[in-house]
């Protein structure tokens, strides 16, 4: 492979001519903008456990009235971009947010989308486009880009859920803001995962006045039926890795644009060591404990932890104890199909 010219080796009166002209040689950049073989990762891997965020996040309730928030969230700053960044990986935002009992947060839209894991507590809520969700501890909730969504709880103790937004995407491609507006008044009717799509593989009917289901048909993905579908998986798939993605159930595509969403169930004693994958990830332990070691870096983790890993990442997992361990991989899988280039490597 070529050795490529430098920008030292260029004449300094050349080098100004082209600054003032406002443009740059390609090939002293050349590898940084297109390494060989895989790309160059920012992202590093790092464990943030609950128990150190959690007291953080009740102060900011004793600090912060939710009036002044709007949202009263502590984001996941990866540590390869430093402490200000709004960003667990390139793509992928992660917050945790509080809502104590009584309170409310405002309703607004905007470009990104979100989604979010209810981590403790009860009582809360979320309307979306006029649906009332509720929140129930492991629950998936979406808030699609451009759906107006605002946050309640009528609970007795603080509620707290992780935040999963494509915003650092919206703020590269210099297409995130938001809209605000009062408070929905939500319809009067159980959501539709309890009642349009109760059950997998049934579906409304097609109508004349309906003839394509809504991009986003079920916003709520109740998180008791989620581990009973991957322990049941568990029993007879032969000791394949337990998994299942969150889908649109009208089309079995991820059930947002960007983001992928995957309940991982991890055995008893089982090891796991996936194919490097290309996309980046977040991982929110559900329940159980165990570590796992991603680039050489060992995260003991427990109940409510959230670790990370970048592109192409080298991630051995391992389950403690008697007790199976339940996670919801967070990634930009979908992203990068769409894209065109989501690829894994075996190891
Ligand atoms: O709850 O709507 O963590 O708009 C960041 C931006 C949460 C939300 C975040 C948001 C929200």
């Amino acid at each position: 492979m070529a050795q490529l010219g430098t920008l030292e080796e260029l004449p300094q009166d050349y080098r100004e001519a082209m600054a003032r002209a406002g443009i740059g040689p390609l090939w002293p950049q050349m590898r940084n903008a297109l390494p060989h073989n895989a790309p160059a990762t920012v992202t590093r891997s790092h464990l943030w456990r609950f128990g150190d965020v959690r007291p953080l996040l009740l102060r900011a309730g004793e600090l912060t009235p939710v009036e002044k928030a709007e949202r009263r969230v502590l984001f996941l700053a990866d540590p390869g971009r430093g402490a200000g960044a709004m960003q667990a990986t390139s793509t992928l935002y992660i917050g945790l947010q509080l809502l104590l009992p009584g309170e409310t947060a405002p309703a607004h839209k905007h470009t990104p989308s979100a989604a979010r894991i209810v981590v403790e507590g009860e009582g809360a809520y979320t309307v979306v486009d006029g649906e009332k969700l509720p929140m129930e501890e492991g629950d998936l909730i979406l808030t699609p880009g451009g759906c107006w969504h605002d946050h309640g709880h009528g609970g007795k103790a603080p509620v707290i859920w992780l935040d999963a937004l494509d915003l650092p995407l919206f703020v590269y491609l210099e297409g995130s803001y938001a809209v605000e507006a009062p408070l929905q008044t939500p319809r009067n009717r159980p959501d539709a995962s309890q009642v349009e799509y109760l059950a997998a593989g049934l579906a409304p009917p097609r109508r004349r006045d309906r003839p394509a289901p809504s991009a986003f048909p079920m916003m709520r993905f109740p998180w008791a039926r989620t581990e009973a579908a991957l322990r049941r998986l568990a029993e007879h798939n032969g000791g394949e890795p337990v998994e299942l993605d969150y889908v649109n159930p009208e089309t079995g595509q991820s059930c947002l644009p960007t983001m992928g969403f995957t309940a991982m169930m991890l055995r008893p004693g089982e090891q796991r060591r996936p194919a490097q994958r290309s996309s980046s990830a977040v991982f929110h332990v559900v329940r159980g404990r165990g570590a796992t070691t991603i680039n050489g870096v060992r995260h003991m983790w427990g109940p409510k932890d959230n670790f990370s890993a970048p592109p192409f990442a080298d991630i051995d997992h391992a389950v403690e104890g008697t007790e199976p361990a339940f996670l919801v991989r967070i990634h930009d899988a979908p992203l990068q199909e769409r894209l065109g280039y989501y690829e894994e490597r075996a190891r």
